[in-house]
Order: structure tokens, then C-alpha cells, then sequence
């Protein structure tokens, strides 16, 4: 449903740490020539150290999100409307399981290692999207959660197969085609609900609507003026297009989808500008945006209380797995 330009790598005279020593400076050169070619950097490459910390930090986060993505919609797996939904949620939960595995195996690739990473997530050092703190209040929630929270995560992550990093970009490029079906399953979950359900079953979907679309807004990142790590990302190809730039694109690319099925959009300055080409929006709230992300949001507490119970119920399991590895060695 999403496609996009992949090629438009911002040429910001970013300031990269000052190398150490006239050694580290013929390799930042030599590094930095093969950015501007387009060229690939693999796991053996040398690079940057702030280059290599700023992909853990992304690829992280990133595999962060997918896992406690994974919380609001286990809460309706119980009670999908029939067997069809009930399996189609299954396999979307399960695939996002299998994209946090990807990605903290391409962050293991930088060195960090994995349960360096889970306990930077569990004890509340590393981030994961402000999104997945929103509470899954019906089943059109589920809907909407595909059509918008998978929609936006495209329009974010199209680029990243591009990423200068090649395990991130490799590992984008399965992810991406997975996600693409997550929008479409959410998209024909509300059509259905629009076009056959009753008007209560409608005015579920407008609700769960409103309560998403801004969060799914917010998922985009801080404005590019309010954004540290911008400008040294699409200096080094991490980023290809900027936080503002994706925002306006999924906007742009929702708001007919959002006229097909039926529903309002949240916002009364959404306007089609001639002069720009784009859909004018109005302001997001920010501030509920930094909220969230600093651990005071509707669900953090719950969310994260989740992931480290899961992680102390499976240690016998881990612990199992351990065992039998060196007992097949032998
Ligand atoms: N939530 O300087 P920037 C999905 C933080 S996967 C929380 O602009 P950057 C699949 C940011 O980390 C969704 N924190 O940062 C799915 C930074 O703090 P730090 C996840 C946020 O990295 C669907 C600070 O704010 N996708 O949905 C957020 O250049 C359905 C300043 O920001 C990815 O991770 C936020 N929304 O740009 C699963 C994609 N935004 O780290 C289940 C890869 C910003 O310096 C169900 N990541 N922050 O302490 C990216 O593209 C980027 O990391 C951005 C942020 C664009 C998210």
C-alpha cells in the first residue's frame, strides 16, 4: 500500500565527533567517501564509534518495540471475533516476534550483545515506541493498530532497507514485506466493520480512530528541529528521510484511505494545501508525546512489568536450552 523514494539522503553538514588521531582520520575519510558513494557497511567494517553506538541505539530500540508490540495485541487474541481474525492476529503477533529476533541479531552484529540490550530495555534505560503505551480498548483496536500503527511503522521503515548499515538493511527488507500484510489485514478488518457491521460496530472503529491517531503521529519522532540524532544519522545514510518528511508522507497517503472507509479523521485543521501538495495538519501535542517516552504514559508500567515477568518465567527455559546445546557438543 506504501511505496516511496528511498534516495533522499540528506546532505547536512553534520558534526561527527573529531577523530582522535591522524590514523582514525584517514579511516573516518576513507568511511565517509563511502557513504557519499551509496556504498554498504558490513559487520567487519570499520566504523565510527558514534556510528556504531547510534545503530545499537536505533536497531535496539527498534527490536524493543516489536517485542512489547506484541502486549496490546495479545490482550485480544482470546477474543477475536472468529477463527479467521483469531488466526490472522496469531500470525501478525508471531511475525513480530520473529522481527525483534532479526533485529537484535543485527544489533549483536555491532558487538552488544543481546542480554546487554533486554537489560537496558527491562530496567528502563533503553526506549521503545511511545505507541505500544496505549491501552487496547476493543477489537477495533486490532484494526486500527494495523491500518495506522503498521502503516506508519512503513512509512518509516521502507527507507531503513536503504540503511548505510547492511544487517539492519537486509533484515528491514523481510520486515517490511511482513508489516505490509499487518496493514492490510488492519485496513480489511475495519472495512468489514464499516461496511457490514451494525452502527454500533462503526462507531467502535471511530473511536478507536480518535484515540489513535495521533499517537500514531507522534511515532515519527519529535519535529526535525527538536531532533538530536537527526542530523548525524542522514549524514551517515542511517536515516533517509527525516521524521517531518515521513510524517507528511503518511498524512498524505492516510487521508483518502481514511475517506474510503468512512471515518473521521481527529483533526479539524486536516485541509488539503494546493500550494504545498500536502494535507496541513494541526498541532500534536507534544508534550504527551515526552511524557510518554520518559515512562509516564497510559501503559508503561503495565508494559514493561510484562516484559521482565516474562523474562524471569522463562529463565528455566533459557537455562534448559543452555544445557542441552553442550550436551548435544559432546
Ligand atoms: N517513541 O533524535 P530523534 C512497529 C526518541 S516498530 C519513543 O528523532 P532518532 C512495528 C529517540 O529514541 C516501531 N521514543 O531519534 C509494530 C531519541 O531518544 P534517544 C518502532 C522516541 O532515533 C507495529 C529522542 O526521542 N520503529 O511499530 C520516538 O533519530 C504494530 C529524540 O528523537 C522503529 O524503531 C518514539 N516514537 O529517530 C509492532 C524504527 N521517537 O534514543 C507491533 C526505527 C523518537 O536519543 C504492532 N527507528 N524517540 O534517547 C527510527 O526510525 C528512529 O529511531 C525514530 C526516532 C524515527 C523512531
Amino acid at each position: 500500500m506504501y511505496t516511496q523514494a528511498m534516495d533522499t539522503l540528506g546532505k547536512e553538514a553534520a558534526l561527527a565527533p573529531v577523530p582522535h588521531s591522524a590514523d582514525e582520520a584517514r579511516l573516518q575519510a576513507r568511511f565517509d567517501a563511502r557513504i557519499d558513494a551509496g556504498e554498504f557497511i558490513e559487520a567487519k567494517d570499520w566504523m565510527p564509534e558514534h556510528y556504531r553506538k547510534t545503530l545499537v541505539r536505533q536497531i535496539s530500540q527498534h527490536a524493543h518495540s516489536e517485542i512489547v508490540g506484541m502486549l496490546p495485541e495479545g490482550n485480544w487474541v482470546t477474543r477475536a471475533p472468529t477463527l479467521k481474525r483469531k488466526a490472522i492476529l496469531l500470525a501478525k503477533i508471531q511475525d513480530e516476534g520473529g522481527h525483534g529476533l532479526y533485529l537484535y541479531s543485527a544489533a549483536e552484529t555491532l558487538g552488544s550483545s543481546r542480554d546487554e540490550m533486554l537489560d537496558a530495555l527491562h530496567t528502563g534505560r533503553a526506549k521503545y515506541s511511545s505507541i505500544f503505551n496505549y491501552p487496547t480498548l476493543t477489537w477495533a483496536d486490532m484494526g486500527v493498530i494495523g491500518w495506522l500503527v503498521d502503516g506508519a511503522a512503513i512509512m518509516n521503515q521502507v527507507p531503513i532497507c536503504r540503511c548505510s548499515y547492511a544487517p539492519y538493511a537486509r533484515a528491514m527488507v523481510r520486515i517490511c514485506r511482513e508489516e505490509s500484510f499487518h496493514q492490510r489485514q488492519g485496513y480489511d478488518a475495519l472495512l468489514t466493520m464499516m461496511q457490514q457491521g451494525t452502527e454500533a460496530q462503526q462507531a467502535m472503529v471511530q473511536d478507536a480512530v480518535n484515540r489513535w491517531w495521533w499517537p500514531a503521529l507522534m511515532m515519527f519522532g519529535p519535529p526535525d528541529d527538536q531532533s538530536p540524532n537527526s542530523a548525524l544519522s542522514m549524514r551517515w545514510g542511517i536515516k533517509r528521510i527525516s521524521n517531518d518528511e515521513l510524517r507528511q508522507k503518511f498524512i498524505d497517503a492516510t487521508v483518502p484511505q481514511a475517506e474510503l472507509l468512512g471515518v473521521t479523521l481527529p483533526d479539524p485543521d486536516l485541509q488539503w494545501n494546493a500550494e504545498r501538495g500536502h494535507f496541513d495538519f494541526g498541532p500534536i501535542d507534544w508534550a504527551e508525546f515526552w511524557q510518554v517516552v520518559g515512562g509516564d504514559g497510559p501503559c508503561n508500567r503495565e508494559r514493561l512489568g510484562a516484559r521482565v515477568q516474562a523474562w524471569e518465567e522463562g529463565a528455566w527455559v533459557r537455562e534448559a536450552a543452555l544445557v542441552h546445546a553442550t550436551r548435544n557438543e559432546h
